[in-house]
């Protein structure tokens, strides 16, 4: 492609603001804003080793982790960029216990972000990412801002995205019209459009779980587990195992190359390890853009309508036909853990 040819992300994202006249350009420079603090997490997590910013600050975040000092690095990078263009009015972190107000009251949009996810494979030079997810604030007859105002089902996202920091930076988002891939190219400081309405292959052959839980998941996975490794030259089983251990990194790569990523309800976590708003909602927007699925194992993850900001949930998502296969096992095999049942009150 000659260099005439090339896109921009604030090119792309202007482009397709243009395509709406009446458009005012504030999710525009909000995702413009994202994309711009993305650049300078990208720059730290690339000289993490080098700089000593590297492992742990000792502090604990709200569910008792261990906090990196990149989480904080990109906590602040991102809350500080969104609070400079006045167009976000509050954000919810998963480094942050309550909701964050920024200084601009009146602003029209609440982001919620996992500023650093996959954390614990920071030290290891493994990927790790950066997720965000865009609401609009409702309108209120007072114009008070409420932090209730933040519990909104994923349906009702304006955009999302990720940003992964792997071999290369790429970052991917949707505002529910297809999905956008960018890729950083550090020699300009630019992302630049690598594809555009990227869809997911609608069947798979890589299943992607942590197995070293088996013994605590309900009885339909541990049968679908099975099933993917099972030999069956026809539909190309035995699957390939392929875990990270980074959500961000697990499923971009699911959505490339087709597959599913499950993070069940299990003993250990009954009602599963990840977060509803801040992980679940924003990854499983961009999975149906790209024609995926994502579930709980009863509802589709953007319906669920949400209880608390930090809440959990179990997730299936995916390639629909391997996430549909899933599903068969666990309604044919609906035993579950007695923890996870005493989580559900069924
Ligand atoms: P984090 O936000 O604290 O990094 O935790 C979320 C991460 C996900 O990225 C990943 O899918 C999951 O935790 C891995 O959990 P586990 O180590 O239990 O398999
Ligand atoms: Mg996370």
């Amino acid at each position: 492609m000659s260099n005439s040819k090339l896109r921009t992300l604030e090119e792309f994202i202007i482009q397709a603001q243009n395509r709406f006249p009446g458009a005012t350009g504030e999710l525009s420079q909000l995702l413009r804003d994202i994309g711009l603090a993305a650049k300078i997490i990208s720059r730290e997590v690339n000289k993490a080793g080098i700089t000593n910013i590297l492992g742990s600050d000792g502090s604990v975040n709200i569910h008792g982790e261990s906090v990196k000092k990149l989480d904080l690095f990109a906590d602040q990078q991102l809350i500080s960029a969104l609070d400079r263009s006045l167009i976000t009015c509050m954000v919810i972190s998963e480094e942050n216990d309550g909701v964050v107000r920024l200084n601009h009251e009146g602003g029209k949009y609440i982001v919620y972000l996992d500023p650093l996810d996959g954390s614990s494979n920071i030290d290891v030079n493994v990927s790790i990412g950066s997720i965000f997810s865009i609401y609009m604030r409702p309108a209120r007859y007072n114009g008070k801002l409420l932090e209730e105002d933040a519990l909104q089902p994923g349906i009702r996202q304006v955009a999302a995205g990720y940003v992964l920091y792997g071999s290369s930076t790429t970052l991917a988002y949707t505002t529910g019209m297809g999905v956008s891939l960018f890729t950083l190219d550090p020699s300009i400081g630019e992302f630049i459009l690598s594809e555009s309405n990227i869809t997911i292959p609608e069947h798979g052959k890589i299943y992607s779980v942590n197995e070293g839980s088996y013994n605590s998941w309900p009885e339909g996975l541990k049968r679908y587990v099975k099933y993917c490794q099972e030999e069956d030259p026809d539909s190309g089983r035995p699957y390939k195992a392929r875990y990270i251990g980074s959500m961000v990194a697990d499923i971009h790569r699911t959505l490339i190359k087709g597959g599913i990523f499950i993070y069940p309800a299990s003993k250990s976590y009954p009602t599963g390890k990840l977060r509803l708003m801040y992980e679940c909602n924003p990854l499983s927007f961009i999975i149906e853009q790209a024609g995926g699925m994502a579930v709980d194992r009863k509802r589709r993850i953007l319906e669920i309508e949400p209880e608390s900001i930090h809440q959990n949930t179990p997730i299936y998502i995916g390639s629909v036909r391997n996430v549909e296969k899933v599903m068969e096992f666990l309604e044919k095999y609906p035993e579950v853990p007695d923890e996870v049942k005493k989580a559900t009150k069924n």
